[in-house]
């Protein structure tokens, strides 16, 4: 049975102070066993403590972002050995802000899976079309050269450290959500799409997050969908309450 998961991304957001006043607010209204599997990945310098805070929780602490080198003179960089030295073993990769403004790309983004792979974490597999390619009716074709390029060269023993996370980028923090037709519909087509690649086994067990404008409000009838295993929740992880709901969506 796959997991279901529900993941904050906080993206540049909560200094020290802000991440240590929300775990603790996480703290006090979790339940002692959640709905779903609680993920937070806060900014690189609130890693550490967030991990420190969260011990003996069920919460999961991720980074959203590493280089794929090991070690050398990448100024500004953080690698993989870094991250598990301060407890930290899950990694959001390929962020469509991190595509976007950052200009990563599928063929990187195959290396950044490798480089966290071979150093055992779990990656949080980020893809998803722009509104041009769904108007252009190429969002097919777009979503599956992403999992292509970047991640079907893996071994099948590796799917059991990839989560996927597909996230549209025209709902993306606009408040604009797919609609859990339209999310059911790409997740069922990712599936198949792993199926014909690794076989249906691995295609079953691997879980597909929904991502974009996830709130309260609509995170239920997302996550009642039969190809839906969860979310990746970027503005509304902000809020325990909020955040907490959408655990509780399930
Ligand atoms: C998509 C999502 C979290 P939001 O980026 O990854 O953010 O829920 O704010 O759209």
């Amino acid at each position: 049975m796959r997991k279901n998961i529900v993941a904050g991304n906080w993206k540049m957001n909560n200094d020290l102070a802000q991440t240590q006043e929300l775990i603790a607010d996480l703290k006090k209204q979790i339940s002692a066993a959640p709905a779903a599997t609680v993920m937070i990945a806060p900014t690189y310098t609130n890693l550490y403590p967030a991990f420190e805070a969260l011990k003996n929780t069920p919460v999961i602490v991720a980074a959203q972002n590493m280089h794929q080198n090991a070690s050398g003179a990448f100024t500004g960089e953080i690698s993989a050995a870094m991250l598990k030295s301060v407890g930290v073993e899950t990694v959001i990769l390929g962020h469509s802000e991190r595509r976007a403004y950052f200009k990563e790309s599928n063929e990187l983004l195959a290396e950044k899976v490798n480089t966290a792979l071979e150093n055992d974490m779990t990656v949080i597999f980020c893809f998803g079309e722009e509104l041009e390619d769904r108007k252009a009716d190429k969002h097919f074709d777009l979503v599956e050269s992403q999992l292509k390029e970047s991640l079907y060269h893996l071994s099948k023993e590796s799917w059991k450290n990839i989560i996927l996370a597909y996230e549209p980028v025209w709902a993306i923090g606009t408040g604009e959500t797919a609609s859990p037709e339209q999310a059911q519909e790409m997740h069922a087509f990712i599936r198949k799409s792993i199926a014909d690649a690794y076989g249906s086994e691995i295609a079953e067990e691997v879980s597909i997050l929904y991502g974009g404008s996830v709130k309260p409000a609509n995170a239920k009838e997302i996550f009642a969908k039969e190809d839906v295993d969860g979310g990746l929740i970027g503005g509304a992880s902000l809020k325990a309450e909020d955040f907490l709901a959408i655990v509780n969506a399930f």
